[in-house]
């Protein structure tokens, strides 16, 4: 298992670990590395996870140390003397190997031997059945190496379930790992004899099948031969169900302080420090997992303490496809992203399930959408509007003669039309391709309104070419629009940048979320008297609070900065409007 490699002039020494014997599987996938170059490491602590399609092996440090490179990756595919790792051996365990060589070639081949046992063992033990018909068969633990019984703690199958040869039949744990179960025979199971809870031990019944064709005859469990470990021959290939039960076998064995079993189920023993180690599953569901691409950590465990059964991620992906299908999905979740989990709020209290409006719903899955997608930043400042405040008061008659209200948001409009056409970058969008940018040469703004159903947005089209009746008329038509459910698509299309205006609700300040593929959206709240010192004293002046929040990918910092400084000065002095 160990390649040395002595420095003595620095006194470190540098071993190699190689794959161990895997007891008949030729090769296996390395699935989790859980330390970092230099993490320090005990004798026994595990260094990597390997896994075969029948079981999942912790790959234990034989000495104390220091990580100093994995020589794989996770997902690379290895066999028995491949290398996968180096480890900086502490000067104590150095000073040990250096005085005595053998005593470390003893204790790494030593898994090696008894792994070979287990497959040699397994072999002779394989299939452990006893007749109870001449087409039903009682399927029985087969030899777990040990006298000593261990809890039953998942029934993977059910009566009348159509079960094949390797198929998990039942999950056993000691104090020291899981192991999984696996049916000797194909059939159908016609009753199951034990439940979880129970203690079984080698030679205990688990469950009546019904197997095809004529029943073998009876077999019955030899007793472990007790020869000395040494004389054991390694076998050539364990009979694939039974192998990974003697590895597993072998782990419930080890008491604290014995050598590290190689091919020891790691599921009940989470030894790495990534989170995946700590996962709480046997190496079926893990297999499972792997297939289906689901990340244990993110699958809530039903089974006993905790531990994450097959019907949890079967669940878990149907969770994930149906969340996928519906039009609100990205807000729960997505992108790679851990799923907010679930939570049954009436055990805090009375609830009711209100149904998301359609808008509320794509809404949802459009700011999920937008937020992931675009790397946002806001800049915020405040323009003056006291005259134009003054300005728009003095409007008031003649709009009512011309049956048109006029709010700051006209003037917001107007003042962004203007912005958008002195600052080009704004006007623009990224191309789909992600390498060119659409310069727009046209100029629609869009308008976010507060409905009763959610939140819309329709769009006034060519700001630039309409004057302030004209910008206000249609805020009060689009708004009515909005608000009656009224609104066309194309009402809703094209925009360019856009505004949402909380001023009339309140509010100091807030960050708008770009609404892509716009890059910019201005923010805009509660205009607020304020004491401004203008160079000699302190005079109130009327700040309308202003966040702009835009596409960091199609915008710069300094682009932004002359935006917004632009509209305040657009904002302060309506005059420049004119220009
Ligand atoms: N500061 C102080 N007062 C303001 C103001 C501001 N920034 N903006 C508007 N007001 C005042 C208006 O002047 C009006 O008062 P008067 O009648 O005395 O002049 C009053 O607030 C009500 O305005 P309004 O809401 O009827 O009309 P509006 O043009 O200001 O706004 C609209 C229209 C559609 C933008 C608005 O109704 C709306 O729906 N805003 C919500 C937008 C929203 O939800 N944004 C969040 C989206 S999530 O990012």
């Amino acid at each position: 298992m160990i390649a040395e490699n002595t420095n003595k002039g620095i006194n470190v020494t540098i071993q190699t670990i190689v794959v161990p014997d895997l007891g008949g599987a030729e090769t296996v996938e390395v699935i989790e590395l859980g330390l970092n170059p230099g993490d320090s490491i005990e004798v026994e602590d595990a260094l990597l996870v390997l896994e075969s399609d029948k079981a999942t092996m912790d790959i234990p440090s034989p000495a104390a140390g220091a990580l100093v490179k994995y020589l794989v990756a996770e997902g690379a595919t290895v066999r028995v003397g491949d290398a996968i790792a180096e480890i900086d051996v502490a000067d104590e365990a150095t000073a040990e190997t250096e005085a005595e060589p053998e005593e470390v070639e003893q204790v790494t081949n030593e898994p090696l031997v008894e792994a070979a046992v287990a497959t040699e063992q397994a072999q002779e033990q394989a299939p452990q059945v006893a007749a109870a018909s001449s087409a039903e068969q009682m399927i029985l633990v087969p030899d777990i190496g040990s006298d000593d019984k261990v809890e039953l703690i998942e029934v993977c199958i059910a009566v009348g379930d159509e079960v094949n040869e390797g198929d998990t039949l039942i999950v056993l744990e000691s104090d020291k790992a899981t192991m999984d179960v696996p049916s000797t025979h194909s059939g159908k199971v016609l009753e199951i004899v034990v439940a979880e809870g129970a203690k079984l031990g080698t030679g205990d019944a688990v469950a009546l099948f019904e197997v095809a064709g004529d029943a073998p005859a009876p077999v019955v469990a030899k007793p472990v031969t007790d020869k000395p470990v040494a004389d054991k021959p390694v076998a050539p290939a364990a009979a694939p169900v039974a192998a990974p039960i003697e590895a597993a076998a072998d782990a419930i064995q080890s008491a604290p302080g014995q050598p590290a079993q190689p091919a020891a189920v790691a599921a009940a023993e989470p030894a790495l420090s990534s989170d995946a180690a700590q996962v709480y599953a046997g190496p079926a569901v893990r297999l499972i997992a792997r297939e289906l691409g689901v990340a244990l950590t993110e699958v809530s465990g039903t089974g006993p303490r905790g531990r994450i059964l097959k019907d949890d991620v079967s669940n878990y992906v149907k969770q994930v496809i149906k969340n996928k299908d519906a039009p609100a999905a990205a807000a729960t979740g997505g992108s790679g992203i851990p799923v907010v989990p679930a939570v049954d709020f009436s055990q805090f209290g009375q609830i009711e399930e209100l149904p998301m409006s359609k808008i509320q719903k794509l809404t949802a899955a459009n700011m999920q959408r937008n937020w992931l997608n675009v790397p946002h930043v806001t800049q915020f400042d405040d323009a003056d509007i006291t005259d134009l405040e003054a300005f728009r008061k003095g409007l008031k008659a003649e709009g009512e003669k011309r049956g048109v209200r006029v709010t700051p948001v006209a003037f917001l409009i107007k003042a962004i039309g203007a912005a958008l056409e002195a600052n080009p970058e704004f006007n623009r969008s990224l191309a789909a391709d992600g390498q060119n940018l659409i310069q727009k040469h046209y100029c629609h703004v869009g308008m976010a309104v507060d409905t009763p159903r959610g939140l819309v947005v329709p769009v006034i089209r060519d700001v630039n070419e309409k004057g302030i009746w004209d910008i206000s008329a249609e805020i009060s038509l689009l708004a009515g629009k909005a608000r009656d459910g009224k609104l066309k698509p194309a009402e809703m299309q094209g925009g360019c940048f856009t505004l949402s205006s909380l001023g009339a609700i309140g509010g100091n300040g807030f960050t708008p979320i770009v609404n892509a593929p716009e890059v910019g959206i201005l923010g805009v709240s509660k205009s607020q008297m304020k004491p401004v010192w203008d160079g000699a004293e302190f005079v109130p002046r009327l700040l309308l609070p202003m966040a702009l929040s835009y596409d960091h990918r199609a915008i710069n910092g300094g682009d932004a900065g002359r935006f917004m400084t632009h509209l305040v000065k657009l904002l302060s002095d309506i005059r420049y409007l004119a220009l």
